[in-house]
């Protein structure tokens, strides 16, 4: 092959790996007034970093912001447990209101996730939140079934997760409302991706692996290369999730 003909395989290589993120929710049944409890029924081992929302210092490297809020507000708002009956753990949470003093949440980590984990309580029914990922839309919570009214079950409404596929990553998640209405934030997990996601992504090295297996005209090493990561990626969240859309 004669080098633009290289050019077209990564090219096409490129543009086949679209972003992928899977949305997925848990019901107030999962909730668990033992904090270990609740993280076997949330799918949450050892290897996450939690967020309590017991103080108004979050975990290195997370930090929140909001898109519409008082700009002279700029520490979170944390509401206890007398005040408001909708958290996962501890006596607190984070107040995020649209239209009003906080403000839509916008959650920020300093390295790269490959999951991220929050619950939702006090979302009224006729709400819809719209979930952003690195600032794209990938879903909505009207389509999580298993989302509970906050008008029983303590105000709880459920556990929102953000999957990345294997070949993704990101450190941004906004959490945006179609209309006035206050929510309340808690037990935050945040799973990075150093493990999960080989650096400077899958796509550039395979790319740069055909251009130089190529050149040294190894074309059975190219063809092991393209099946192996197929595999890969196939045998990815196979089961976890009770509930799953998939965004492309
Ligand atoms: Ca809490
Ligand atoms: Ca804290
Ligand atoms: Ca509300």
């Amino acid at each position: 092959m004669k080098t633009p003909l290289y050019i077209a395989v990564y090219i096409a290589i490129c543009v086949a790996n679209t972003h992928a993120f899977f949305i997925s929710g848990y019901g107030p049944s999962s909730w668990n007034p033992d904090v270990e409890t609740m993280d076997a029924n949330l799918g949450i081992d050892e290897t996450f970093i939690i967020e309590d929302f017991e103080d108004p210092e979050f975990v290195p490297g997370l930090s929140w912001s909001k898109i519409n809020g008082d700009p002279s507000v700029t520490q979170p708002t944390l509401v206890p447990e007398s005040t408001f009956p909708g958290n996962w753990d501890g006596v607190q949470s984070l107040r995020a209101e649209h239209d009003f003093i906080d403000g839509d949440a916008v959650f920020t980590y300093s390295e790269q996730l490959s999951m991220f984990g929050i619950s939702i309580s006090d979302m009224t029914p006729s709400c819809i939140l719209s979930i952003y990922v690195d600032e794209n839309l990938v879903g909505t919570t009207d389509t999580l079934s298993e989302f509970a009214s906050d008008l029983i079950n303590q105000h709880k409404n459920g556990y929102l997760w953000i999957a990345a596929e294997e070949d993704e990553s990101f450190n941004e998640v906004s959490l945006i409302c179609d209309r006035t209405d206050r929510f309340y934030y808690d037990h935050c997990a945040l799973k990075t991706a150093k493990a999960a996601v080989p650096e400077p992504g899958i796509t550039p090295l395979l790319g740069m692996g055909i251009f130089g297996l190529l050149l040294l005209g190894k074309r059975k090493a190219i063809a092991y290369q393209i099946s192996t990561s197929s595999l890969t990626i196939k045998n990815r969240y196979s089961g976890r999730q009770k509930h799953v859309c998939h965004f492309r």
